[in-house]
């Protein structure tokens, strides 16, 4: 199982005292909302505590009816019934008013969902989700080259959502819960002063098991997010993979894989349920326990004759099943502040994450460049300790071709990727027009060089659509035009709907050969004055190699284009060929040249030659 590194050492950065100020100025984002959300919940509350009034005002009256010398009702809010008003008629009124409360309940409880609703789901969500994901876009390769996709997949969505818990079932229900225990409190203590004190004496062992289960589970739901994350990746690296799986029929290997994966989330995802399973009736045992109290001590004190048994009593009963309902409320509460902590943790460490390639603060926009690239003194690696290209210096001139040779692991694409600055150099720079490229809008320069990958990435789209990627405003000739340079619009005509075909997933319904093609098309397309090639005709037959070869001769010309190719046939048109070694830069010059030269070209030279004199011996 691959374990996520975090994104960040510095743990500090994310004790709980700062997740939490961080999650505050979240909610506060949303104050307005929130406290619409709150307002609603303070009526609800109000409201209950008007029928439970009402209801106790009720048996009271029933009771002084049945029994005149029992304590006469007192009625609430100032009402006072009509003289000429039997008991009868006093019982309905209030009973319609009960009526009343509960359909005016019911109605505000729907607003109060539906505003939290569209706070959370509507706003939060979304809020966060965008953020991250332009976070994520912006961040650079390395990024990605440390962190797999799933872990990735499961911060934007689970963890999004688990942070916005926080405002709804932290700060939200936490708040209401605080509101409604003082009211119930202070109405339970005008009611009888010593059986509210007595009644929630329980709530200090609560609060007390409560802090405990708190602390004990956070650690299991960050566990349980990193498991999850290695699940999710065994199981999108063989959906990705499926060929290679197949191939090497690894089926019942992976499969064992995800078992263990499985079994591992499912065991961890227990052990916090067992623990809430043990903490939750806990909480309700202890509040239950208010009850007893109440009828024990209560009923002592009735004895003494010290509170008379009446609606008065009741409406005690009923405020203290609801005070211990929140209080117990509080283990959930509790649950989703370690949930939210673990989440919002995840969530931050992306937005934290430090854009390493950005535009310096003055970036320079440049217009249509000429492509005169210099690379001087640059030594970079992957890591800064290990690097893989070492003191590169040469120029390219406007217009030149020029050829990167070298055996597999030399540092040739990590050079190319130094050209579109997908990384800076730890030491050196490098030039574009005389312009080092830090200084450059990346975006805009960027939009200068057409790129074609080893291997190409098409999107589940139309010919047409991946073709015009990077130009979005292309007409259909102009793509046209470009998939002709590319030699592709041949066999794109061939295809089922011509340009209008969608390619698979990955685009897995077409050759190596023509994928090169479409990503060759999709580069012209930009018409760009730097163009980047990394070994195109790696995958292709002999006679497609010779298509794409005179295509490029075509599409090269009057751009400055860096070709990484190990056969001489692309290598050779090139106007000067660089030689890479471990890094180093140990030949340089054209074909003809470094052809005569002892050195590793001469040595690949000679054997593909001989190769080639094998081969035409053997077909004659
Ligand atoms: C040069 C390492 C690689 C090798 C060295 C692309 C890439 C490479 N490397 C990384 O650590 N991370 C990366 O993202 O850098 O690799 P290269 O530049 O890919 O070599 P190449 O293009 O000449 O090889 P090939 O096989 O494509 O002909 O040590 O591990
Ligand atoms: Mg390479």
């Amino acid at each position: 199982m691959s374990d996520t590194p975090s994104l960040h050492t510095d743990e500090s950065r994310y004790s709980t005292a700062k997740l939490l100020r961080r999650l505050l100025a979240l909610a506060w984002q949303f104050r307005v909302d929130c406290l619409l959300s709150l307002a609603l919940s303070i009526i609800l509350l109000l409201l209950g505590l008007v029928g439970l009034q009402l209801l106790g005002t009720a048996i009271d009256v029933i009771r002084h009816a049945l029994d005149p010398t029992a304590v006469p009702p007192a009625y609430p809010f100032g009402w006072k019934p009509p003289a000429n008003w039997s008991p009868l008629h006093v019982v309905t009124a209030l009973s319609l008013a009960i009526v009343a409360q509960a359909v005016l309940r019911s109605v505000l409880t729907y607003s109060y969902n539906m505003t939290t609703v569209r706070l959370t789901q509507g706003k939060i969500v979304p809020e966060l989700r965008g953020k991250l994901y332009s976070k994520i876009q912006r961040l650079s390769f390395r990024f990605f080259e440390v962190h797999g996709s799933s872990s990735i997949f499961n911060r934007l969505t689970g963890d999004v959502q688990n942070t916005r818990l926080f405002v709804d079932g932290v700060i939200l229900q936490g708040l209401n819960m605080l509101i409604t225990l003082a009211a119930y409190f202070l109405y339970m203590w005008k009611i009888q002063a010593s059986l509210t004190l007595a009644c929630l004496s329980v709530t200090i062992p609560l609060a007390l098991v409560t802090h405990y289960y708190s602390n004990r589970l956070r650690p299991g739901y960050q566990k349980n997010r990193d498991l999850y994350d290695g699940l999710v990746e065994v199981f999108s690296q063989s959906v990705l993979g499926i060929q290679t799986v197949k191939g090497f029929a690894a089926e019942s290997d992976r499969i064992k894989k995800f078992e263990t994966g499985n079994r591992a989330v499912a065991s961890q995802q227990q052990k916090i349920f067992w623990d809430l399973s043990v903490f939750t009736p806990i909480t309700h045992f202890l509040s239950q326990l208010s009850l007893v109290i109440l009828f024990a001590y209560g009923g002592w004190l009735y004895v003494q004759g010290r509170i008379p048994l009446g609606g008065g009593l009741v409406v005690f009963a009923g405020l203290l099943q609801q005070f211990t309902g929140q209080v117990a409320n509080l283990s959930t509460i509790a649950n989703s502040v370690q949930q939210s902590l673990t989440a919002s943790k995840r969530v931050f460490e992306v937005l934290d994450t430090p854009i390493e390639v950005e535009n310096n603060s003055n970036p320079v926009k440049p217009s249509r460049l000429k492509g005169n690239l210099v690379f001087d003194g640059v030594t970079f690696g992957y890591v800064p300790q290990t690097p893989v290209l070492k003191n590169l210096s040469f120029t390219a001139q406007s217009g030149q071709v020029i050829g990167i040779f070298g055996m597999t692991g030399a540092g040739k694409t990590s050079l190319l990727g130094l050209i579109p600055r997908f990384y800076d150099p730890q030491q050196g720079r490098i030039l574009i027009d005389g312009m080092d490229l830090r200084d450059l809008d990346l975006d805009e320069y960027r939009r200068q060089i057409g790129i074609v990958y080893q291997e190409s990435f098409l999107f589940s789209n139309t010919v047409a659509a991946n073709i015009a990627f990077g130009s979005p405003y292309a007409t259909q000739d102009q793509i046209e035009q470009a998939a002709r340079a590319a030699s592709a619009h041949d066999f794109i005509m061939a295809l089922p709907k011509g340009y209008n075909t969608v390619l698979g997933e990955s685009g897995a319904d077409l050759s190596g050969g023509q994928r090169q093609r479409l990503a060759l098309a999709r580069a012209l397309l930009l018409q760009p004055p730097i163009l980047i090639l990394d070994d195109p005709t790696a995958s292709v037959d002999a006679k497609t190699e010779h298509e794409i070869v005179s295509a490029l001769r075509h599409a090269m010309e009057g751009r400055t284009a860096f070709v990484v190719a190990n056969r001489l046939s692309l290598l050779r048109r090139a106007d000067r060929i660089l030689v890479l070694e471990e890094g180093r830069l140990v030949q340089e010059g054209t074909h003809d040249q470094l052809a005569h030269i002892h050195g590793p070209y001469q040595d690949a030279a000679v054997l593909q030659l001989m190769d080639l004199a094998r081969e035409e011996r053997s077909a004659a």
